[in-house]
């Protein structure tokens, strides 16, 4: 299970990286298994019943550091949104527009996770996923971020074989040019939770000062008044996913909400 630090830098970030989870022995399997195809799933399908009992997308959804961290976010019994298998081919040309997965998708007290693995490792030439930190509770429309270009702090994934990537539904990404002689995997799973998603991780740490910290972090391509609102539509989601309406980050959100004609100040 994660800890609440580390949720609380998925609910600042966006995203959760898991480095070399999946063993090399399925790493070495997937390309023939993702090549051949991956069953489809209708949509809503229970994960647990979403792929067959030993099949590579069973497997890999029941590694022990990949179930904890879907538990930890989606919680138990999610269901698969959709699946899908994105190949960068090697000298393509050109890269995927950024974009969110999503109309406008601000749900303040849920969220979906995309789940993309690896199976092999991913050199800067290559295509990785492009992500931008902190990007996915902004309300934008799906493809309209495509006109943002090279924002500061933007990540292009560089990552061993068999890493697992967890990512907010909101979050900026694309994959990008493949420059490389070699083609590029992702297996992309996005989950849906059926539970309401309150303390669904190991909350021994809760009260860990670094759960303060990691909502705080400003990232660099933010404004600097717009990017006072994420760290306050955080505190939002931080209070959903914790169930405490008082929990704050230096005043802003109780600041905000304070309304002594309507009998509340939390
Ligand atoms: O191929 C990639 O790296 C990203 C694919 C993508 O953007 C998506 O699945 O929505």
């Amino acid at each position: 299970m994660l800890t609440s630090v580390q949720v609380a830098r998925f609910v600042a970030s966006g995203s959760l990286r898991l480095d070399a989870v999946v063993p090399p022995g399925m790493n070495e399997q997937a390309v023939a298994v993702l090549d051949a195809g991956i069953p489809p799933v209708p949509y809503g399908t229970p994960l647990a019943e979403a792929f067959a009992p030993g099949s590579f997308a069973q497997r890999l959804t029941s590694l022990p550091a990949v179930a904890g961290a879907i538990r930890s976010l989606v919680g138990p019994g999610p269901t698969v949104d959709h699946h899908a298998v994105h190949v960068r081919e090697p000298h393509q040309g050109s890269a995927q527009p950024l974009h969110g997965d999503a109309i406008i998708d601000v749900r303040p007290d849920a969220f979906d996770i995309q789940l993309m693995y690896y199976p092999h490792e991913v050199t800067t030439d290559m295509g990785g996923t492009l992500s931008v930190p902190g990007s996915h509770l902004r309300r934008t429309n799906e493809t309209d971020t495509g006109r943002y270009q090279n924002l500061r702090g933007q990540t292009r994934l560089v990552c061993p074989a068999g890493t697992v990537v967890l990512l907010h539904h909101g979050i900026w990404h694309g994959g990008r040019r493949n420059d490389s002689d070699t083609p590029r995997y992702m297996f992309k799973i996005r989950l849906n939770p059926t539970v309401p998603q309150v303390r669904l991780w190991n909350t021994d740490d809760l009260g860990d000062p670094r759960v303060g910290d990691e909502l705080r972090t400003v990232f660099d391509w933010y404004e600097p008044a717009a990017g006072r609102l994420e760290v306050h539509n955080r505190v939002l989601l931080w209070r959903a996913l914790t169930g405490d309406d008082t929990f704050d980050v230096d005043h802003w959100v109780t600041r905000v909400n304070n309304r002594p004609a309507l009998g509340s100040n939390a």
